[in-house]
């Protein structure tokens, strides 16, 4: 528990404090979700490695695009960050047909106005990357939507701007992970201004709960992909017969340690960095 810092909001696993007026604190928890229910059952350490790899994607982007990292605690969980202004629009990237993206598609042939060509299966990749913004639900799922409603809610020329910097920071984690073995079908930003006027990438950035990381030895279009770190507690949950409404089910130890053992791959995988090190100094992922 944060020391003297007012709670200001709660995600389904994060939770966020005001540090002053210029600083907020943003918390990991080791909470996880499947098929959109907070699961009873914690997976340890889940909270850092998101973190961990949110904080090595900051330090590595800066150049595309400054982010809202002010520094990384020594919990390794809670991240200081730049108090920002955000952009009521979700930033998404697709590199690859799955989810919404592959729901629009298969009913209208497009994702948020794009006209993809006939004829692509379930989680293929696209010809090339494509931004396709949602807007901010409050309850329930975001909605895409297409250029000029984003256009309505941000202004052409900074959806420009915020297409632009998206489509880069794609670029630069799809071909990084890529090339260690982890597709990133999808991912999320969120973009806000700072009190210089400065467009600043917030929030988590390119990690498991903000994007689609599947393993790229099973990679195969055509159909679903499993989720590189949620597989274990999804095949689990599917194995009960669970409705999918709240509560879920409790995760038996072993579905615990296969998950959390796939968080750690992740990050292991893409850092190059030991958890175990990060767990040791989290400062290591910014170096
Ligand atoms: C992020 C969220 C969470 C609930 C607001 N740097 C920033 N400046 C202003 N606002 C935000 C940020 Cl990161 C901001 N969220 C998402 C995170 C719990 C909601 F941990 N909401």
């Amino acid at each position: 528990m944060p020391e003297a810092a007012l709670h200001v909001g709660s995600g389904k696993v994060r939770e966020l404090y005001a540090l002053d007026d210029d600083r907020l604190l943003l918390v990991a928890s080791d909470r996880i979700s499947t098929f959109d229910v907070i699961l009873p059952t914690e997976i340890p350490d889940k909270g850092r490695v998101l973190t961990g790899l949110s904080a090595f994607w900051f330090a590595r982007t800066r150049d595309i695009c400054p982010n809202h990292l002010l520094a990384l605690r020594a919990d390794g969980r809670s991240t200081e960050c730049r108090r920002l202004e955000m952009l009521p629009i979700e930033c998404v990237v697709r590199g690859y047909l799955s989810g919404s993206g592959w729901k629009d598609y298969s009913v209208t042939g497009a994702v948020c106005g794009h006209e993809l060509p006939t004829g692509l299966t379930e989680s293929a990749q696209l010809p090339q990357p494509i931004f396709t913004p949602a807007t901010k639900a409050t309850t329930g799922h975001d909605e895409n939507i297409d250029r000029d409603a984003a256009a309505e809610l941000v202004g052409g020329d900074l959806l420009d701007r915020v297409e632009r910097v998206s489509l880069e920071l794609y670029r630069f984690a799809a071909e990084h992970a890529g090339s260690r073995g982890i597709v990133i079908a999808d991912t999320k930003f969120e973009l806000g201004f700072d009190d210089e006027g400065r467009l600043v990438l917030g929030d988590e950035a390119l990690t498991p709960d903000s994007s689609r990381f599947w393993p790229a030895e099973e990679y195969r279009s055509g159909g679903a992909q499993p989720s590189f770190d949620k597989q274990y507690a999804r095949d689990y949950c599917e194995s009960l017969g669970w409705d999918k409404t709240a509560p879920g089910p409790e995760l038996p130890e072993e579905v615990v340690a296969g998950t959390r053992a796939r968080y750690v791959e992740a990050f292991e995988r893409l850092t190059e960095i030991r958890f175990d090190d990060y767990l040791a100094s989290p400062d290591v992922v910014l170096r």
